[in-house]
């Protein structure tokens, strides 16, 4: 084996990217963003590639997201520069993924979340076994839904049909985990794989393209999306754009899952999600809605609620932490206002 945290390879015509930091369910660090980043402008331009497979050889996790326990630690050793140096670069990878001339391929077949998705969502396919799980899990710890999500979440259609701020909105705010069902749904996935057929997929893919792979393995989802059964109500509640709005349209079995959800959730990163999918739903590029991100990320990990968070859920794993304010009545969201107008300001 190798140290390489992202063991990068070309095999045939295909660049490979195999995540391999398996202790940290593949959380993402600077090193693993410039390996997978330098590859990408490599193989963007070189003849002999002809297309990008990304995968994890943990069993557990494709990838949790981005590691946001050392950002903590930066934080609190004086050198807050150092965190935002990986987020900028991490935002700047998803952006060329979204941008990638050839078809990047995505094997899920275990946990993606927050970063895990800014390394497949972005690309042309998101293959899901019955193994996936993904969410946006931020506001537990103070966070923000970043890696271009907000715009990814509401710009996907899947086979619900439509895209729907609304859905962007409901799994921002309650980090809801998705099941591969609910994925392809959203259109968080693209195809659906059964884990017995992915190594023979993986095989194919590279042997013959992932077209003629596909139309070996893939099938059809087997369950119906839990998401499906109370997307009637979120589409009236999560229409509108401020919590306060939202929070008096809840009702019934979907007013107990989100109040359920966000028991443990900053209101401040709640507040401060919905500012930032609000501008978000203006942007016509992918690419300046990443670059709203690097400020806005820049200033919410310096409010108390990041370094909070991130101890309660990650380094001392108990749902203790103390977020101030306490209510949302008590979240200013002008300073979130005024950092996205003024990103904006330069760029649509
Ligand atoms: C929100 C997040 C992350 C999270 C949990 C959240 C995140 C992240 C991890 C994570 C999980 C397991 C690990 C690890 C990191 O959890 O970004 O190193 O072993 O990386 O509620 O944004």
């Amino acid at each position: 084996m190798t140290d390489q945290l992202v063991i990068a390879r070309q095999e045939h015509t295909t660049g490979v990217l195999e995540l391999n930091r398996p202790r940290a369910l593949n959380s993402l660090t600077s090193d693993m963003v410039r390996i997978i980043d330098q590859h990408l402008a490599e193989w963007a331009t070189d003849p002999q590639i002809t297309q990008v497979l990304i995968y994890s050889n943990s069993p557990k996790a494709f990838c949790a997201g981005g590691d946001v326990r050392l950002a903590r630690e930066y934080l609190l050793a004086g050198t807050p520069e150092r965190a935002d140096e990986f987020f900028a670069a991490e935002y700047v990878m998803n952006g060329n993924i979204a941008h990638f001339p050839k078809p990047y391929i995505a094997l899920i077949d275990g946990i993606a979340m927050g970063g895990g998705l800014g390394i497949s969502v972005h690309g042309s396919h998101r293959i899901v076994t019955e193994n996936a799980l993904a969410a946006m899990p931020e506001m537990a710890i103070g966070f923000m839904p970043d890696v271009g999500m907000s715009y990814m979440m509401q710009h996907m259609v899947g086979t619900y049909g439509r895209k729907s701020p609304a859905v962007a909105r409901f799994l921002a705010i309650t980090g809801y985990r998705l099941d591969p069902a609910d994925m392809l749904y959203t259109g968080l996935a693209t195809h659906y794989v059964s884990r017995q057929n992915l190594d023979a997929l993986h095989r194919d893919i590279i042997e013959y393209g992932v077209d003629k792979a596909l139309a070996t393995y893939q099938e059809t989802s087997p369950e119906n999306p839990q998401l499906k059964t109370y997307i009637d109500d979120i589409e009236a509640a999560f229409g509108h754009p401020t919590w306060d709005e939202i929070d008096h349209r809840l009702t019934g079995e979907l007013r107990d899952l989100v109040h359920q959800h966000i028991a443990h959730a900053s209101p401040s990163a709640i507040v401060a999600a919905l500012e930032l999918i609000t501008a978000a739903g203006t942007k016509t590029d992918i690419r300046h809605e990443l670059a709203l991100e690097i400020p806005f990320g820049e200033y919410i990990r310096r409010q108390p609620d990041f370094a909070e968070g991130v101890r309660a859920v990650l380094v001392d794993k108990r749902p203790d932490a103390q977020f101030q304010p306490k209510t949302f009545a008590d979240v200013d969201p002008a300073p979130y206002r005024k950092i996205l107008s003024y990103s904006a300001a330069d760029g649509n």
